[in-house]
């Protein structure tokens, strides 16, 4: 027996639909109508309520819709024995992937200067350097920043990766720990954040951070709100460190009508969908999770809580 969690997004039914066409002996439950907590084996979740997951008494795997798990490891009662699996799929790498090529193509090429341009009905070329000539940084080399970097060396970016351990990846310059990430801002254009939240990663792009980018940097935040200090950042777009952001997280979303990030002029808000985690194939991999246990064969991508991700 499982239990669904809505998810924000609230595509549901599709998550219904997509897991009985694949586990058709799977009896599917939607919280809040749980019956019988103690039949639910499974829980299938993106942001559940807090406490929640510790009602159920007889889970053996949380299976998160999402790749980030930070906010099951801010739940004080998420139960301290079952295995959390993230999500890694392909569907939402390549959507990853094709977000970040879209903006980093977009900083690169200043097609938000040309649209100022536009609007100033101003008819003027904008030298820019090719790819080979542009520093392209990665904040985390994991599923989606290696594919990321991957597609982006392709295209011919001079890319770098920061990392947890050092990476060995054809085409990108790996830097780790502190001294890393010094030298590793130092050379980036445009900066790519993909790391996950953790205690560790928490306000990293901060006013010491960026300050260390080249004068005119882009920022690109595809990973979570909590890694940016607002202020700082709006403070390096002021400045003129950071010439533009494209930013798809905040740390309070939706996006408060309030925040000055909706109307800067070089910003371009996105409402967390960089990358959506779709039903179709992302239940291919709950299923074959829910196989594992039932197996008794080793789970994958399986969360550490030791080290946060
Ligand atoms: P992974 O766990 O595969 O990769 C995380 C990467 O971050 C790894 O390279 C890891 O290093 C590195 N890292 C973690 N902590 C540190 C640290 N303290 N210092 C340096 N490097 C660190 O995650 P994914 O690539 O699958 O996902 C990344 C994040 O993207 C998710 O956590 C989520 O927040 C965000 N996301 C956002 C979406 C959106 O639509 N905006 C959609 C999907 C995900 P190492 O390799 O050495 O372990
Ligand atoms: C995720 C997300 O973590 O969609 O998967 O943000």
């Amino acid at each position: 027996m499982a239990l669904l969690f809505k998810s924000d997004t609230d595509r549901i039914d599709i998550w219904q639909e997509a897991l009985a066409k694949l586990m058709p002996d799977l009896e599917v439950r939607v919280w809040p109508d749980v019956g019988n907590a103690a039949d639910i084996e499974f829980a299938l979740v993106w942001n559940p309520p807090v406490g929640e997951l510790a009602k159920l008494p007889n889970l053996r795997a949380i299976f998160s819709m999402g790749a980030g798990i930070d906010h099951l490891a801010s739940d004080p009662d998420l139960p301290e024995d079952v295995p959390v699996v993230r999500m890694v799929d392909e569907g939402l790498t390549q959507g990853m992937t094709e977000f970040v090529v879209m903006a980093v193509l977009r900083h690169h090429r200043r097609i938000h200067d040309y649209q100022t341009q536009q609007r100033q009905k101003h008819w003027a070329q904008l030298v820019t350097p090719l790819a080979p000539d542009r520093k392209v940084g990665i904040l985390g080399l994991g599923v989606l920043g290696a594919d990321s970097a991957e597609k982006l060396v392709y295209l011919g970016f001079d890319v770098a990766g920061w990392s947890r351990t050092q990476k060995s990846l054809p085409g990108v310059e790996s830097y780790s720990g502190d001294e890393g990430l010094r030298a590793f801002l130092k050379r980036t254009e445009i900066l790519v954040c993909l790391l996950p939240l953790t205690t560790g990663t928490k306000g990293i792009l901060n006013s010491t951070n960026l300050g260390l980018l080249p004068h005119g940097a882009s920022l690109i935040n595809v990973a979570r709100g909590g890694h940016m200090v607002p202020e700082d950042v709006l403070a390096a777009l002021d400045s003129g460190q950071l010439a533009e952001a494209t930013l798809d997280v905040f740390p309070e979303e939706p996006l408060p009508a309030q925040s000055p990030f909706w109307d800067h002029p070089r910003v371009l808000v996105i409402p967390h969908c960089a990358s959506v985690t779709l039903p179709k194939t992302a239940a291919e991999n709950v299923a074959r999770g829910i196989e594992a246990v039932r197996k008794g064969e080793a789970l994958q991508n399986v969360v550490d809580f030791e080290r946060g991700y």
